[in-house]
């Protein structure tokens, strides 16, 4: 037995993590929540919590002596990206040979860098996806519950037909339509009301001031506000920062016993300690989870464990792509960060495409639209045990990728032919005009009704649990974080009603 006993241990604090802790903090159950990142609530010298995006410093990246925005370039000059000093700052890039995955690093996950988009899925590919679970009870108790939670609202259409800063959409929107596209808005859980504030002077920047992927100072809803300051709120849920959780092993007295590492904000190691529980939810991810598991796997820790463990993961099909625009459609100097805005092609079977028009603030007019698209892409990977690092490697090929950019291509294609517009080719790096190389949706590797049971109840072991996104078999079609949210909520209610 470990020296330190909770009773219930939550790995992480993003959205499968945040559900877990609110549902067990509600449920009287004491609940320890470690995550490896920082508490993102204490303003630098500047006087804000989070850097500018224009000038990033240590905070954007974590342990970096560069940032690694997502855009190399523009008009093929290294301007995007600064030196830095190393520090545990909110956004991570973790590359894996062919493919670099995003992800936020601190208390609320991914829920600190995002763009905020909120769509609920197809109910059609959600089934598709998703065979075993109870579609009914999804759309009509567990995507409501979790979209009040997370305080997920829309942009009111008058409001976007007519400010400067949705232009860039507006003109995406009319090169879609001009090709016979849909679009539809995309909800948000930033509050737009306050985004409204921020152009008429009212309240201070954040959307309007380029703020997105190293934080938002202000308007945005994350879970560090919503889920995980409820579970607090519970007086049963203490959440624990700079702890990064490398070890699970069964406490031969029931309950399990993880191995915490405790760091500094030099990435010091100064503490390591082991700390028990009855019940372990894991929430740290798709990568993070999986890394959990298949270490425990494959060093024996916990032997049983499914042979499905790493298997079934996917980037959501994500690809970006730029279109360059005619001298008479600007896009606007000033541009929201948040979109609120999407080309819905999802319905074309040959070819779906969800794709977000998105932003690209950069304070100047470019002409450029830019895109990430969401396609069906039926490729997976999967991750094996690195014993001489220790870690988890993702195995996914550069080819795999082939059907993703091969579908917006044909979709982006037609919208160039018919508005007499061309790809831009300076922005993603190497002289492409289709960014598939890294990934913001990571997706699997513990895949629900694979490597767990249909609840999210690791294989092969009682009280271990899985509540992220690594549940999601590689593809979900739309952003995930509601579903992720939605499919905790629905699976904490099993959990802690059959806890078995
Ligand atoms: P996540 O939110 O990644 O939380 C995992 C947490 O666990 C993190 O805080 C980690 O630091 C922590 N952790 C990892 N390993 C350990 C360990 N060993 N010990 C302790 N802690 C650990 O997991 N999704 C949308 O739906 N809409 C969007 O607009 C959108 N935009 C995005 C933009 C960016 C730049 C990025 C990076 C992602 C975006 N996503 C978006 C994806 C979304 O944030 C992601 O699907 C969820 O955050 C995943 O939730 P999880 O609960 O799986």
């Amino acid at each position: 037995a470990a020296a330190q006993y909770a009773p219930a241990i939550v790995v992480g604090s993003g959205y499968g993590s945040a559900v877990a802790a609110l549902r067990l903090g509600q449920a009287g159950v004491r609940t320890v929540v470690l995550e490896m990142g920082r508490l993102w609530d204490t303003p630098g010298p500047d006087g804000k919590v989070f850097p500018s995006t224009s000038a990033p410093d240590h905070r954007s990246m974590w342990f970096r002596t560069r940032t690694e925005a997502p855009l190399a370039q523009f008009l093929w000059l290294d301007v995007v990206n600064r030196d830095i000093s190393p520090y545990p700052g909110v956004l991570d890039r973790v590359n894996h040979g062919d493919m670099s995955v995003y992800v936020g690093r601190g208390v609320g996950g991914g829920s600190l860098v995002n763009g905020g988009m909120a769509p609920v899925p197809r109910r059609s590919y959600f089934t598709e996806v998703f065979p075993g679970v109870d579609a009914d009870e999804m759309y009509g108790t567990y995507y409501p519950r979790a979209r009040a939670l997370l305080g997920v609202n829309d942009i009111d259409p008058a409001w976007f037909e007519s400010t400067e800063w949705y232009r860039f959409a507006r003109i995406s929107r009319k090169h879609a339509h001009n090709t016979g596209l849909k679009t539809v808005f995309v909800p948000n859980v930033y509050d737009f009301d306050h985004m409204k504030r921020e152009a008429a002077g009212t309240a201070p920047r954040s959307a309007l001031a380029g703020e997105v992927i190293y934080g938002n100072n202000h308007g945005k809803k994350s879970l560090d506000k919503t889920y995980l300051a409820a579970a607090i709120g519970t007086g049963n849920v203490t959440i624990e920062t700079m702890q990064r959780v490398v070890g699970v092993r069964p406490d031969p007295a029931g309950g399990y016993v993880v191995t915490v590492r405790t760091s500094d904000v030099t990435g010091k190691v100064t503490h390591v300690r082991e700390l028990g529980c009855r019940q372990l939810f894991l929430g740290a991810g798709s990568l993070g989870t999986t890394e959990i598991l298949l270490r425990a796997r494959e060093t024996g820790a916990l032997p049983a464990l499914s042979d499905r463990v790493g298997r079934g993961w996917g980037p959501n099909g994500n690809v970006m792509t730029a279109r360059a625009n005619h001298l008479w459609d600007t896009v606007g100097a000033h541009q929201a960060t948040m979109p609120a805005l999407g080309i819905d092609d999802w319905d074309n079977a040959a070819n779906p495409v969800f794709a977000e028009i998105a932003p690209l603030p950069m304070g100047l007019e470019h002409w450029i639209s830019m895109y990430l698209a969401i396609t069906r892409n039926p490729e997976r990977g999967h991750f094996t045990y690195d014993a001489a690092t220790d870690s988890a490697r993702l195995n996914w090929r550069r080819d795999q990728n082939a059907p993703s950019v091969n579908a917006a291509k044909n979709l982006f294609d037609r919208i160039n032919r018919r508005n007499f517009t061309i790809y831009r080719y300076d922005l993603f790096g190497g002289n492409r005009a289709f960014a598939d190389d890294f990934t913001y949706h990571p997706l699997g590797g513990c895949v629900l009704g694979d490597a767990t049971d249909a609840y999210g109840r690791a294989k092969g072991y009682q009280g271990l649990y899985v509540v992220d996104g690594s549940l999601v078999p590689g593809s979900l079609g739309v952003n995930p974080f509601v579903t992720i949210t939605a499919l905790a909520e629905r699976n904490m209610a099993r959990i802690l009603a059959d806890p078995r």
